[in-house]
């Protein structure tokens, strides 16, 4: 097991590792910029290591600041998180060649599922389903409309180094096809430096549902069930559930099948999501992300399993201890991402939390960094923290999340908590009838008041 992990990020996740890393009895590094001197994650690490000004590129991307703090408080591992450098291959490579252990996949997955069209083509292979679309990137316009006359229209223009509906366009007719594709290629050069796209048929109102594997790396891989991300906005995950309300025990066992046997297959290292559009009970495979999500706890409620910590254990080496048989599903949880945002016009809202007083008892998990007389700094996202509740059911789930919503209490700041207690008292949420652009359309409405 490690001598020293070194957590490489900030905020809620930074904090999350660091409760793991305590529960294995690890000691911690902590790094952070200027800005989060005075952040929780630093002052229960066990070291700490100022890696430079506020500015993200400066501070949690400066790889060689990074490395540094590596070599001066001799971290033999680092776990990244998610965002900043969780998915560069590059830093997991710098990391290894100095002989400190990145906790997360091989390099080669991350860099293979980085790229979304042989991310995809991967998964054909494995056998995974996926939605409609061209063998690989499309090189003409010419191409371009030889596939949507095959797949037929409306069809989605995405860009392979995209992903999190970056560089998406959709075309609904031929005429529009052209346009689209210059469009994605004009954003893709410019977000991502490489202009490469792809076609797939667009699903209209499907729902975004996400597989969690495990696995070994030596070819034992698990999955651990669902997690229905379909409230989104501008691709901004916002509330997150466990199980799905669209799926049945059956379509569960035979995609969480599909997937931990692909997994098994690549012989694939850690924790990963396979995500999927979910639309007329089919499952279409769009991309896989190759770190520890933002909504991991869902996941944690229902199955009793430490995502984090089997992380940990794993990169360390050791074999998967959990197999398909051991992971039970017991009763619901549901996440809500609460942002120091205005819940109207989402507009960040940073500064001093004057009293903050958070929620509890059965069922209850708030995963956060704040706490009273915290200053939110503006240089980085805006989450507040996570508000996850269990129970028994769908039910027990919802009374308790009203309950908890409305014990919350933020002042200083404003934040998106008007914006949940509006949502969980609305009958097509209730109900679990929704889908990727109902929670747009709900907002569109008006329909939360402050
Ligand atoms: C799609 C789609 C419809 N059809 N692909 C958005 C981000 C990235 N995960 C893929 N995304 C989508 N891909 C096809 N063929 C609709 C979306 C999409 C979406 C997906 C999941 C959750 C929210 C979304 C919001 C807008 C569009």
């Amino acid at each position: 097991m490690f001598e020293k992990i070194l957590i490489a990020n900030r905020g809620e996740i930074a904090l999350r590792v660091l409760r793991a890393c305590k529960d294995l009895g690890i000691p911690t590094v902590a790094v952070h910029s200027t800005a989060d001197a005075d952040a929780m994650h630093v002052r229960l690490a066990d070291e700490s290591v100022c890696i430079g000004p506020p500015p993200a590129r400066n501070s949690y991307l400066n790889i060689p600041a990074l490395i540094t703090a590596c070599e001066i408080t001799g971290a033999d591992a680092v776990h990244p998180g998610y965002g900043f450098l969780s998915e560069n291959a590059r830093f997991a490579e710098i990391l290894i060649e100095h002989g400190v252990q990145f906790i997360g996949p091989k390099p080669e997955h991350i860099r293979l599922m980085g790229d979304k069209i042989e991310a995809k083509r991967t998964a054909q292979r494995l056998g995974i389903p996926v939605v409609p679309g061209s063998q690989g990137g499309i090189a003409s316009d010419a191409e371009a409309l030889s596939v949507a006359r095959e797949i037929g229209f409306p069809v989605l223009v995405k860009a392979a180094a995209g992903g999190g509906g970056r560089g998406m366009k959709v075309a609904r007719s031929e005429g529009d096809l052209a346009v689209a594709l210059a469009t994605a290629r004009a954003e893709a050069k410019a977000a991502f430096g490489d202009d490469a796209v792809y076609l797939e048929k667009y699903l209209e109102t499907p729902r975004h549902i996400e597989i969690q594997v495990l696995g070994d790396g030596r070819g034992a891989a698990i999955h651990l069930g669902e997690r229905d991300c379909s409230l989104q906005r501008r691709h901004q995950k916002v509330l997150e559930e466990s199980p799905s309300p669209a799926l049945n025990a059956d379509e569960r066992d035979a995609i969480g099948e599909i997937v931990a046997k692909a997994m098994q297959k690549l012989a694939y290292l850690g924790v990963g999501t396979v995500e999927f559009l979910y639309e007329d009970g089919r499952f279409y495979f769009i991309e896989m992300n190759t770190r520890i999500q933002v909504e991991h706890p869902v996941t944690e409620m229902i199955t009793d399993i430490d995502l984090v910590l089997e992380q940990i254990r794993i990169a360390s080496g050791d074999r998967l201890a959990i197999a398909q048989g051991d992971v039970k599903f017991h009763g619901h949880a549901i996440e809500c991402r609460i942002n120091a945002e205005n819940p109207v016009s989402f507009r960040p809202s940073p500064g001093k939390i004057v009293h903050y007083h958070p929620p509890g008892g059965m069922g209850v998990r708030i995963d956060s960094a704040a706490y009273q007389g915290y200053a939110i700094p503006p240089h980085y996202d805006s989450l507040l923290g996570k508000l996850i509740v269990h129970g028994k059911t769908r039910a027990e789930c919802l009374m308790r999340l009203r309950r908890s919503i409305d014990e919350f209490v933020v002042d200083g700041v404003e934040t998106t908590l008007p914006l949940f207690s509006a949502l969980v008292r609305d009958s097509d949420f209730v109900d679990g009838n929704y889908h990727i652009h109902w929670l747009e359309r709900f907002l569109a409405k008006g329909a939360v008041g402050i």
